[in-house]
């Protein structure tokens, strides 16, 4: 028996609205989870809110409501935002949930039994946007070194967790699980980020009320990110459902951006060691979008809401376009214009022009009817049969290791190759000779064979087109139930089934738009 594959992403802090950086790590997560879903995997797939910190309550506090009221409010964008992304999420984890708070006090309190947790004085600066703390020495010109806004100034007495204690095992595992952390560039930055030592972390306020007060000591609450990391094993039951929890922790990955890696490749690995968990099995940092060029921000105006897009585009040319456009793990740049011309070369052209073509062929000279493949194979068909093994291949291997352009590039060169066979074979002239009747019902059958395979490799990219390829080759059950390898071997299609051209998947757009 597998275990469950079990992927999250961050949970998103409620002081914004969701926007196409946030929507990003969304849509490749609920891809993965997608994937390993069609070869027939148990997974859960988590993602959800953070709504404890400061950022949060100020931007409560901005709009006249309570913190609660705020988030309650704001969390409904996310909510929508998935829904019309067709985000598959198992799960959607709230920190301000009662089941949440409660296992993050458990947790904190093991820690505290053990020891682990002490009493002190904090002294050192906090930068609220990114809830994080930085010593004197860490700032950038006195401002936060992450993101160069503003810190303030904190002193107060405030629980420790003893990071410290944890640096040499941590730094251990990093070492010898080079998968741990990915990419091997963000791998490196952990690595001598522990080497120039740890300190202890600090992990309650005393100054805030807006947060999981501690269980042993009620007039403080508990610091965001320690809160925020829990959400990982509080989502799935930790310490109320023993058994659960078993069949699904550790995460097999957990996607984030560059910008949060130290809260989870060294606070969050710590945690879980003083608790004596097992750890994840990857931590994956991915890069940064921008647009057209420039870094998106609340002061710049130019965040854009992944709703505009998916107006203008559509869903599945939205997640096409991101995964497709950008190397996961590296920074990228999103524009309209490539946007558009991915849309009309990829998904307009070679994908929705070929399954038309090949639709109305069948349609065209055998009435709709899939007709029987004959028993001699030629050269092209053989080329196409190979093509398709090998596609399967490659995008396995490539799906494992995150490298989703990787896969689409695979699939796309598939698509070349099923062009090409739609070319070579010339159906259209077959048809004019009665003597070829046999080639064209092989040349036909092996397109469609050729689109059926298209619909289940696009799937996890693509759902709605993967359903809607699905539905115009006359299968009336759901493609979902359909796992990989067995579902990719050649020749499984029915010969005698009606399949239909349908409505033009994706119709070209105009220049301009
Ligand atoms: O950090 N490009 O929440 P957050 C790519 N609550 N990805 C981006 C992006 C961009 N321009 N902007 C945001 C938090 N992201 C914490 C996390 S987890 C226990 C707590 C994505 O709302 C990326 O995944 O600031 C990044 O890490 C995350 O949104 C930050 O979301």
């Amino acid at each position: 028996m597998y275990k469950t594959y079990y992927v999250t992403t961050p949970i998103y802090y409620v002081n914004d609205l969701p926007h196409i950086g946030t929507a990003y790590t969304t849509v490749v997560a609920d891809v993965l989870a997608r994937y390993h879903r069609l070869k027939g995997e148990e997974v859960f797939f988590l993602t959800g809110t953070d709504e404890h910190g400061q950022h949060v309550a100020r931007a409560a506090e901005r709009n006249g409501v309570t913190p609660q009221e705020w988030a309650d409010r704001m969390v409904v964008h996310f909510t929508e935002v998935w829904e019309r992304l067709n985000i598959s999420n198992d799960f959607f984890i709230r920190t301000t949930s009662p089941r949440h708070a409660e296992v993050a006090r458990r947790f904190i309190q093991k820690l505290y039994d053990k020891g682990d947790i002490y009493l002190d004085t904090y002294e050192g600066w906090y930068c609220v946007p990114d809830e994080s703390f930085w010593l004197p020495s860490q700032l950038a010109d006195g401002k936060c070194p992450q993101c160069g806004r503003e810190v303030e100034l904190v002193q107060e007495e405030n629980y420790f967790f003893r990071l410290s204690a944890y640096a040499d095992r941590l730094l251990a595992h990093i070492e010898s699980h080079p998968e741990f952390v990915q990419p091997d560039m963000r791998r490196n930055e952990v690595i001598s980020f522990i080497k120039q030592g740890l300190t202890d972390q600090s992990i309650s306020r005393k100054t805030i009320t807006w947060g999981i007060p501690l269980p042993f000591d009620e007039s403080q609450v508990m610091y965001v990110w320690f809160d925020a990391l829990l959400n990982y094993i509080s989502a799935i039951d930790y310490g109320v459902d023993e058994e659960r929890f078993n069949a699904i922790w550790p995460a097999d990955v957990h996607l984030i951006g560059k910008e949060i890696l130290r809260f989870h490749a060294i606070i969050w690995p710590a945690m879980l060691m003083a608790a004596g968990l097992p750890l994840p099995r990857q931590v994956f940092a991915h890069g940064w979008l921008t647009v057209e060029g420039e870094k998106m921000s609340k002061s710049k105006g130019n965040a854009i809401s992944p709703h505009v897009l998916i107006d203008e585009y559509g869903v599945d040319a939205y997640r096409y376009y991101f995964l497709r456009e950008f190397s996961f793990g590296y920074d990228g740049n999103f524009s309209r214009e490539n946007m558009t011309g991915r849309y009309n070369a990829d998904l307009a052209n070679a994908l929705g022009n070929m399954v038309s073509r090949v639709l109305a062929m069948v349609e065209r000279y055998r009435g709709g009817e899939v007709p029987e493949s004959g028993k001699e194979e030629e050269a092209a068909d053989r080329a196409l049969r190979e093509s398709a093994g090998r596609v399967l291949g490659e995008v396995d291997g490539a799906m494992e290791a995150l490298a989703f352009n990787e896969a689409l590039q695979a699939i796309w060169n598939y698509l070349g190759a099923v062009n090409r066979y739609v070319d070579e074979t010339a159906a259209w002239d077959l048809a004019k000779d009665p003597d070829m009747a046999g080639r064209l019902d092989t040349v036909l059958y092996n397109q469609v064979e050729a689109v059926r395979l298209t619909a289940i490799l696009v799937l996890p990219f693509m759902p709605r087109t993967g359903e809607g390829i699905w539905k115009r080759l006359g299968f009336t059950d759901s493609i979902h139930l359909h796992h990989l390898p067995a579902a990719g071997a050649w020749g499984l299609f029915p010969p005698g089934q009606k399949v239909s051209k349908g409505e033009p998947l994706f119709p070209r757009m105009e220049k301009g738009k």
